[in-house]
């Protein structure tokens, strides 16, 4: 369409007076999009919207904790709870090279980090600030044998204290968990499984007691919310490392773990055990150990 110059200077010149309303002086072929109604737009994003807090007192309906029990089991049926982060198995393949092709799978309530002789392979792919993070990871790399294989595994906690949902009517000690397989591609032959075989040693841990979950304002520095500090060598993931005076990994009942999110896809194999420190709420930092293929 072809407008006369002069009556387009007419119209904005019209415009610049504010004699029209712009809506009268549509020279543009099509009609303009009606006006935005109030209302229309979706509101803002508040802060916290894509990462909810955890539940304040009298926000959420968590169920009663009676002092010193077990924690009540997570809700079965109904609506699931709200996933913060990551798929039930996320997988990877990494970039290495070695003589072997090998196949891991790993499950941890809540994070992981893995050295494969000595040097760092993966780490979980829900950051361990997320206080709900049970997703299994399956990925494939390359390594030669023997394969020193060496886990950080950590239990999600809000401060040193080891509590979390801090505040919250659901303030407590959380619990951890982790079981792990690594398998030949080629042969198909499980080279490792987690288990009492494997060394953990607890590098952190906390509360000191567990009167710490009813404190207001719970505090590493409150005796009872105190941490035991191990210190470890910072060579530790490295093949040459003598680990022979670490405890064996304890082995712990899938009814204690409670391992969920990812868990059930993963065909373990039955030498395959749920492991962690002696105490499965206190002991929140570990490095564990293996060695295959000697
Ligand atoms: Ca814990
Ligand atoms: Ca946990």
């Amino acid at each position: 369409m072809v407008f006369p110059l002069r009556h387009l200077g007419t119209a904005f010149f019209a415009i610049a007076l504010g004699l029209v309303n712009a809506s009268t002086v549509s020279i543009a072929q099509d009609p303009p999009p009606p006006p935005p109604r109030p209302g229309d737009a979706s509101p803002p994003p508040r802060p916290g919207d894509g990462n909810p807090p955890p539940p304040r007192p009298g926000s959420g309906p968590p169920p009663p904790r009676p002092a010193d029990s077990a924690r009540p089991p997570e809700p079965e049926g109904g609506a699931p709870p709200p996933r913060p982060g990551g798929r039930d198995v996320n997988e990877t393949t990494l970039d290495t090279t070695g003589t072997h092709k090998i196949r891991a799978e790993v499950w941890v309530d809540n994070w992981f980090k893995l050295y494969i002789n000595g040097n760092e392979l993966i780490e979980d792919s829900v950051p361990i600030t997320t206080e709900r993070s049970f997703n299994a990871e399956r990925f494939e790399f390359e390594a030669d044998l023997p394969m020193t294989i060496a886990f950080e595994f950590r239990d999600f906690m809000e401060n040193t204290t080891g509590l979390e949902y801090i505040g919250s009517r659901r303030q407590q000690m959380g619990d951890g968990g982790t079981i792990a397989q690594f398998r030949d591609l080629a042969s198909g032959d499980l080279l490792a499984a987690s288990g009492p075989d494997w060394r953990c040693q607890v590098v952190q841990s906390a509360p000191a007691d567990r009167s710490c979950e009813r404190e207001e304002s719970p505090d590493v520095s409150l005796p009872n919310c105190a941490e035991t500090l191990t210190s470890v060598p910072s060579d530790w993931m490295q093949p040459g490392f003598d680990d022979s005076s670490w405890p064996a990994a304890v082995v712990h009942r899938e009814s204690e773990v409670r391992p969920k999110d990812g868990y059930d896809r993963i065909d373990w194999a039955p030498s395959a055990k749920l492991i962690w420190g002696a105490d499965l709420e206190k002991d929140n930092v570990l490095y564990c150990r293996t060695t295959v293929g000697n």
